[in-house]
């Protein structure tokens, strides 16, 4: 029945809502109403306050936001695109799930299923208005790259019974990053029951700062159902991260179905059901895709293998890997079950191209590979006999240290150029974390820097980072001391759940800027983006939602829009993005009493 019907009961609020202050200190104040304040919802007044209103990342381009609000019916919304051919269906796609991101405003949109029944407002102003999106893409490019142009310009220009909405973008990422904003300009109406959108607002060219904006998963420690992984692509694409980190498999299990080796999951899924079918993988590529993200597997390796390659000797092709779940396991490995790939063993890179052909089918074409190389515990292999007799036949046959570190490189560019052969010689660009491989000095004689970027997981050791900047390597933050979201650490040493104290809260995960880490300006073209971490030994889909979010959120501004001030000027906007978030059905994180929100902001 709407606001009327709260009226006739007696039951309208006597507040309203006005907003003080400007730029980022401009805040919804809770007053009460009289007659020469206009009556405002709290709804309205959080759309057209401060400089950046209701955007989260906040633009990067300069922003003008008018101060009124139009209303009007979804029943009233026409849309014409724009694009080449071949992104047509992408676009049509972003549209759906933009009108689906409409209806999510409604309030009964959770209790009643599939669309939310906005009724047609008795005011004849309202119920005429038309709201026109015109979007044009001008390339024709389906897949994100590194040198992805994701910028858009945003204009939404008022008249009478008509509201229009010009998306311009050079490629389809940057108008489904376009689509995100106008709907983040958007809101419900209590009052009419009806949509309102800011009446005017011109955003000229809003670019992203680093073009890796990641977020890592780890299915291995604990399975992540589908869909769930479904409901955090869509919580990415809403706050413009672009790509999903898969780190599918590890040492506990190996979720992910390859059709050639069925021993792989027999032996490592921990269940039937928690495994991922090839059409599951294709599914989530896609449902990425249409979303603005790139869904990048990492296949961990030479270290962090295990349950899955115990299969081998009962093959005929000798042990796959070794000291998988062997004690004490802190001699072997840094965290239980332990396992490592058996570099003396031919038949081990044969599984492992087996391994790389199907991946490469589920998530094809891959330009950009996560190879794992973190946590190689040499004295795995220097315990073994039968990787200790043949480091005595290869390389200068000795069994020092450098000799085991130089085997572990010729392993990773054997890997680098088994997964070249499986990508049908399409060469891409390989991801591996920092490790002791990347950190003793000399990286230049292990890794070639044209191949590979670092994955930067150590918190602020200025002689690691630099060293990789300074032979030119292109670096990825995601120091743990800020970007990692889960609680593993404590849960593996067995010292409880330290790592969790203290937690580590939005702010500092918005205050951790890549720049800062690379130190001088000199190095700021290497440094293509950061991504947080969220490790699964503690958390599966039952916790994953609070844990990602809103501190997601604060990385996907931090790797926007890159900006000079800190977590206070955001703060308003952020409380704002999380309750988005809750009403498209993310389980964020609560952040403060909802006092607050209805005073200061
Ligand atoms: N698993 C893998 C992990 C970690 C890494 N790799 C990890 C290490 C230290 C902390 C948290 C997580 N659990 N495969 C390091 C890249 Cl504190």
């Amino acid at each position: 029945a709407g606001a009327a019907a709260y009226v006739e009961m007696g039951l309208e609020s006597p507040w309203t809502f006005n907003c003080e202050g400007t730029g980022d200190d401009a805040r919804c104040v809770k007053k009460e109403a009289e007659p020469d304040l206009p009556v405002q919802t709290l709804n309205q007044c959080k759309l057209i306050c401060g400089s950046y209103g209701p955007l989260w990342p906040r633009p990067s381009a300069s922003v003008t936001l008018g101060s009124g609000l139009q209303q009007f019916t979804v029943a009233k919304m026409t849309d014409l695109i724009v694009v080449p051919e071949e992104v047509g269906g992408l676009m049509r796609e972003s549209m759906a799930i933009f009108r689906n991101h409409l209806d999510m405003y409604h309030p009964d949109y959770n209790w009643i299923e599939g669309t939310a029944p906005w009724t047609v407002p008795t005011d004849p102003s309202i119920a005429d208005h038309n709201l026109y999106i015109q979007i044009s893409v001008t390339e024709e490019v389906d897949r994100l790259s590194l040198s992805t142009d994701e910028s858009y310009s945003l204009d939404i220009v008022p008249a009478p019974g008509i509201t229009t909405v010009v998306i311009v973008a050079q490629t389809f990422f940057g108008a489904r990053h376009g689509l995100e904003s106008l709907s983040q300009v958007m809101n419900y109406n209590e009052e009419n029951d009806c949509l309102q959108i800011i009446d005017s607002v011109v955003i000229d060219k809003d670019n992203p700062a680093f073009p890796y904006r990641g977020l890592a998963i780890d299915t291995s420690r604990n399975y992540i159902p589908v869909k769930d992984i479904e409901r955090t692509l869509d919580a990415m694409s809403s706050t413009k991260l672009n790509t999903f980190h898969w780190h599918i498999t590890d040492s506990h299990s190996f979720p992910v179905m390859i059709n050639s080796l069925p021993k792989m999951h027999q032996y490592g899924a921990y269940s039937s059901r928690e495994l991922y079918h090839p059409d599951e993988v294709r599914g989530l590529v896609e449902y990425g895709r249409v979303r603005g993200i790139r869904v990048m597997p990492e296949i961990d390796a030479p270290a962090h293998v295990g349950n899955g390659w115990q299969w081998g000797p009962q093959e005929g092709l000798g042990d796959l890997a070794v000291c998988v779940n062997q004690e004490p396991w802190a001699s072997y490995c840094v965290e239980p079950p332990c396992g490592q790939l058996n570099l003396a063993n031919e038949n081990m890179y044969d599984v492992l191209l087996k391994v790389y052909q199907e991946i490469t089918h589920m998530f094809q074409p891959v330009d950009l590979i996560h190879f794992g190389g973190d946590e190689v515990n040499l004295n795995c292999w220097n315990t073994t006999d039968e990787i200790v007799e043949w480091m005595q036949t290869v390389g200068d046959g000795t069994l020092s240290e450098g000799h085991y570190m130089q085997e572990w490189s010729n392993f990773q560019n054997r890997a680098f150029d088994l997964f070249t052969d499986a990508n049908n010689g399409t060469q891409a660009t390989g991801i591996i974390w920092t490790s002791t491989l990347t950190e003793q000095g000399g990286v230049d004689s292990f890794l070639d820097k044209d191949k590979y970027i670092i994955q930067i997981w150590s918190a602020g050791n200025d002689t690691i980072i630099k060293e990789l900047l300074e032979n030119e390597f292109r670096v990825i933050f995601s120091n743990y001391d800020a970007w990692y979201f889960d609680c593993g650490f404590g849960a593996w040493v067995g010292e409880g759940n330290n790592w969790c104290s203290p937690y580590i809260g939005w702010q500092k995960v918005y205050d951790n800027s890549p720049h800062e880490m690379a130190g001088s300006q000199d190095y700021y073209d290497q440094v293509i983006g950061g991504e947080a971490a969220m490790w699964s030994e503690q958390v599966d889909q039952v916790g994953l939602d609070a844990k990602l979010w809103p501190r997601g959120a604060a990385l996907g501004e931090r790797l926007w829009s890159n900006p000079s001030s800190s977590w206070e000027a955001a703060e308003v906007r952020m409380v704002h993005h999380r309750q988005r978030m809750v009403q498209r059905g993310v389980a964020a994180e609560r952040l403060q009493p909802k006092w607050c929100f209805q005073n200061e902001g």
